[in-house]
């Protein structure tokens, strides 16, 4: 049976980044999905933005204001199960038990520990090396078939193929599915806007390399008009973008809000200098994600119910999980659960 799971950290504000590349899709699937008796779980997952340090009460409101991106951009509480992952403890439970399966040489292999652990690898903290590991039990947990990420993402969902396969090959069982990534849509990778070589990221240090979903209408065209550019015209067809990253990034952020290729968005503004296309661009992003920032600050308003939806998803996810976690013990030969 197939069954949906993805998750964002509450790590700072949702980006563009994050809506073109996972919300936008778990939208999708979630209405691809909800007629078909097949569940679609979001999670705000902040077991994994305490990886790294996170001030408590921003922790709280960054949670929260997630839960509202995730309303306000058409994820709905009665069709997908929405909840926050420290909520439901089989998580952590089964993350134990899978730090046990994988081996530490796969840790180090992965790029988004090298990236955020930096040079100074030995200050790092225990949960961030172990990232994937809890990673994998969130979408194991509900024995979930199918994980929406971006592309950044893509590592770490086939580490937890790995693990599942490992598991299941240590036990002698068939007990874990191997889950799919879903990379899909037209900006699976959305780059920063100062440098066309790094993602768009929440906890990158400049706010200009980033368009947040909370940000204004004069907050966004700023952002667009001193992204870096270079100084030649857009060209007309797709090739002509190919060694230029920053050039590729902004037709695609635009490609992607306005639902078109790359190719077609080419043809109507191809020849074009990018103070003429800056614009548009900010035209467009203003129009897409006005009425989501709206919505949000709306839902902000009265966190209570925020909490509420939180506490009925999370009831929910208990549910699909426990026995799960109680198979799994029984497994590995566990009196529990
Ligand atoms: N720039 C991006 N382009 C496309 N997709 C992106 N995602 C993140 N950035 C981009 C996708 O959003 C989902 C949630 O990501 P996450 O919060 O779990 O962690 P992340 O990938 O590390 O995202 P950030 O914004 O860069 O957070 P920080 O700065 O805290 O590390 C994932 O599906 C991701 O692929």
């Amino acid at each position: 049976q197939p069954r949906i799971f993805s998750g964002i950290q509450p790590s700072g504000g949702l980006t563009l980044g994050n809506y073109l590349g996972a919300i936008r899709r778990f939208v999708d699937m979630q209405e691809e999905n909800a007629d078909r008796g097949i569940e679609t779980l979001y999670c705000m997952v902040d077991q994994h933005a305490i990886t790294v340090w996170q001030d408590p009460a921003a922790l709280t409101r960054n949670t929260r204001e997630l839960a509202a991106g995730y309303i306000a951009a058409g994820l709905d509480p009665n069709k997908s199960i929405l909840f926050n992952q420290s909520q439901v403890a089989a998580h952590a439970q089964l993350a134990w038990i899978f730090n046990c399966v994988a081996r530490m040489g796969w840790m180090q292999r992965m790029t988004q520990w090298k990236d955020k652990a930096g040079k100074n690898q030995q200050n790092a903290s225990l949960g961030l090396f172990a990232y994937p590991a809890l990673m994998a039990a969130d979408i194991l947990i509900y024995h979930a078939t199918h994980v929406p990420v971006g592309e950044d993402q893509k590592q770490h969902v086939e580490l937890t193929r790995d693990i599942a396969i490992k598991f299941n090959h240590d036990f002698g069982v068939d007990f874990f599915p191997v889950p799919e990534p879903v990379i899909e849509g037209a900006a699976t990778r959305v780059m920063s806007l100062r440098d066309g070589a790094r993602k768009m990221s929440k906890s990158d240090p400049s706010d200009m390399a980033r368009i947040n979903m909370t940000d204004d209408a004069d907050a966004i065209a700023s952002k667009i008009r001193k992204a870096r550019t270079d100084p030649d015209a857009l060209p007309s067809e797709a090739e002509g973008l190919a060694e230029r990253p920053e050039a590729r990034n902004l037709v695609n952020i635009y490609a992607a809000l306005s639902d078109r290729s790359i190719a077609e968005v080419l043809t109507e503004v191809g020849g074009k200098q990018f103070s003429e296309f800056k614009p548009m661009l900010s035209e467009l992003a203003v129009a897409k994600l006005a009425p989501i920032s709206s919505e949000m600050a709306r839902l902000m308003e009265t966190p209570d119910e925020i909490d509420a939806i939180l506490r009925n998803g999370a009831d929910r996810a208990r549910t699909i999980a426990a026995p799960v976690l109680k198979k799994t013990y029984e497994i590995v030969g566990m009196i529990g659960a």
